[in-house]
């Protein structure tokens, strides 16, 4: 029997490594493992931290553009609001801050000078959202909670401010225009009219207004119609007055509109806005339009093409056509105050005045519209970060 006692020493000690090395080895093997469980511990907490985190940045960003959008609707119900205020979402909060550029004493645009011109008709709303943050009684974080986070949104918004005048009650561009006009029940009127009817208190301006000489129009109504385009300057009151530029209105008065007609031809009758409870709107007809039955409105009417007058019309406020206008006989009186523009006709009569038509300057009109669609507020950009 062999025993190691009559082994040579060498391998002997050669024997003995070789069991040391094997238990080393499971050493080894044990630690790898307890190492790689401390690694998967790790590796889960840091990811339910990247969790709460993501989570809480989420929640932080929400607030800020809840508050963003809670300082729209107020500022819709009531467009003088400025200050500050605190949204509270739940938990998440957001501080929301409307500043008027043009009462701030601050230069906002940066062009070196405070509350110039530019500034006027701009606000800026900043809405802080938070989330999970300890806020002390005087409104500043504790650092206390773990995770935490803000989100800030930044928006400018640019005040509607709509200014529109008129020097005459019809505008013509072009003082070649061809009319047709059929008998004597029309009734074009630059004296100021009131929505009832009675004299407003501006100055006379011309029935019909145009650029260039005037007399091609005025020769164009017969001797029992003179009488019938009445204002500044006597029977027929038709005079040269300013240029406008009639496309770049309509093209700005289009931003405002909240009622279209996608064209290319549309009919309608109806409601254009409010005629009694005095609320105007901002309607835009992409193409021709048909007007029949009973169609009364208040606002702006823009029509990118022709307008047929058929049914019966009651308006206040302002007609621009790009195209002909034809106020149709028959189907009841047609009513306008405020003031009609056009830039005539592609081809045929430019405009038609057959039947019943009242088209008188209305200061009033004017006003009202300008009054009204100048509350709104524009975003002119948003931002979050
Ligand atoms: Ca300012
Ligand atoms: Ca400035």
């Amino acid at each position: 029997m062999r025993t190691n006692h009559h082994l040579p020493l060498h391998e002997l000690r050669r024997r003995r490594s070789r069991r040391a090395n094997a238990l080393l080895l499971a050493l080894g093997a044990t630690t790898t493992l307890v190492v790689a469980g401390g690694t998967l511990l790790v590796s889960i907490a840091q990811e339910r931290t990247a969790t709460e985190q993501a989570i809480v940045a989420a929640q932080a960003r929400d607030a800020s553009t809840s508050g963003a959008e809670d300082a729209l609707a107020r500022l819709a119900t009531d467009p003088a609001t400025v200050g500050s205020w605190q949204v509270d979402l739940g938990g998440p909060l957001a501080d929301v801050t409307v500043v008027d550029w043009g009462d701030n004493d601050s230069d906002d645009d940066g062009d070196g000078a405070a509350d110039e011109a530019d500034e006027q008709t701009y606000l800026s709303v900043v809405s802080i959202g938070r989330a999970n943050e300890l806020l002390d009684g005087a409104g500043f974080a504790l650092d206390r909670r773990a995770r935490r986070a803000s989100s800030t949104t930044e928006v400018i918004l640019q005040r509607t401010v709509l200014d529109i005048s008129a020097n005459q009650a019809v505008y013509v561009d072009d003082a070649n225009a061809s009319f047709k006009f059929s008998g004597s029940a029309f009734l074009i009127n630059g004296n100021d009219t009131n929505l009832d009817g009675s004299a407003g208190p501006s100055a006379a301006l011309p029935g019909i207004g145009t650029v260039g000489n005037p007399a091609g129009i005025k020769s164009q109504l017969k001797s029992n119609q003179k009488d019938k385009v009445i204002g500044l300057g006597g029977n027929p009151s038709v005079a040269t007055v300013t240029d406008i530029d009639l496309t770049a209105t309509m093209d700005a008065l289009k931003q405002l509109a909240t009622v279209e007609f996608n064209g290319p031809d549309d009919s309608f009758s109806g409601e254009l806005g409010d005629l009694e409870g005095e609320v105007p709107v901002v309607t835009w007809a992409k193409g021709n339009l048909k007007l029949n039955g009973n169609t009364s409105g208040c606002g702006v009417l823009i029509v990118d093409g022709d307008i047929d007058f058929n049914g019966t019309f009651d308006y206040a406020g302002l007609v621009y056509v790009s195209g002909a206008v034809r106020f149709n006989g028959g189907g009841g009186g047609k009513n306008v105050r405020g003031a009609l523009f056009t830039l005539g006709a592609v081809t045929g009569n430019d405009i038609t005045i057959n039947g019943s038509v009242a088209l008188a300057y209305s200061s009033e009109a004017i006003a009202l519209v300008n009054t009204q669609l100048s509350s709104g507020v524009q975003i002119v950009s948003w931002r979050r970060r």
